[in-house]
């Protein structure tokens, strides 16, 4: 019986853009299990009342209903011992742990200034209001006031992805040689941007734009399939 996994949608339900769901559909590519996904809204509380919050991503697995994707990649790990594994060691689930936080507070915040206007626009109609609302209160500003300046912000942003940028000049992944949760971790945010943003936020001869492109292609393609936003 396939996984299924609740993924955030935006108005076209085909386009998927959640950082976190993303993390989720390429840990479930890594270890080949087969996935059904279901597109889910903000506002759609009431079809994932079953696992008790009220985000996404969600999973079921038989009568199991993992909640939150770091929690997700550890019990995949744990649930399926012996497909390819998504943190090697303990140490290497030590060191995503880094990486999970590092992207939470330090590339997020980067990103969602240089993409709230074009996401809060792709989102479904009845979506908008809540996205709105929410979102004003945590930034404590409109969203256009927030989304102003992207353009003048971009070079520090850019600037910011140094230490995964000298990372990816070494080496062809954060987890080495191969990918492991740590590159999911990361790549839910460059797949985010990518996905919702009509300009690239990465140069085209940027290390992390190389990486991005093999995760694009890995698993015949599964991320790479989602279009970009960019011309
Ligand atoms: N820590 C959670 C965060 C989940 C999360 O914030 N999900 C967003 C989509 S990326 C969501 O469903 N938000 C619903 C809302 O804001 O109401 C994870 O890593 O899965």
């Amino acid at each position: 019986m396939p996984i299924t996994l609740y993924d955030l949608a935006a108005a076209d339900p085909d386009i998927r853009f959640s950082p976190n769901c993303w993390r989720v559909r390429m840990a479930l590519a890594h270890k080949g299990l087969e996935t059904e996904t279901v597109p889910w809204r903000f506002t759609d509380k009431e079809v994932i009342a079953f696992s008790e919050q009220g985000k996404t991503p969600v999973i079921v697995d038989g009568d199991r209903t993992v909640v939150d994707s770091w929690s997700i990649a550890v019990y995949l790990d744990e649930a399926y011992p012996d497909r390819p594994k998504l943190f090697e060691s303990p140490q290497a689930r030590a060191h995503a742990f880094f990486v999970k936080n590092w992207v939470e507070t330090a590339v997020n915040p980067g990103i969602i200034r240089q993409i709230i206007l074009p996401l809060f626009a792709m989102l479904a109609e009845k979506d908008q209001p809540y996205f709105r609302e929410t979102r004003e209160k945590a930034f404590g500003t409109t969203l256009e006031d927030f989304g102003a300046g992207q353009a003048e912000l971009l070079p520090a942003f850019r600037k910011s992805l140094q230490p995964m940028r000298v990372t990816l000049s070494a080496q062809p992944y954060l987890g080495g040689e191969a990918p492991s949760f740590a590159d999911y971790l990361a790549f839910g945010a460059f797949q985010w941007a990518r996905v919702s943003a009509p300009h690239d936020l990465l140069e085209a001869d940027d290390p992390i734009a190389t990486w991005r492109r093999s995760l694009l292609d890995m698993y015949d393609g599964l991320a790479g399939a989602m279009p970009a936003r960019a011309a």
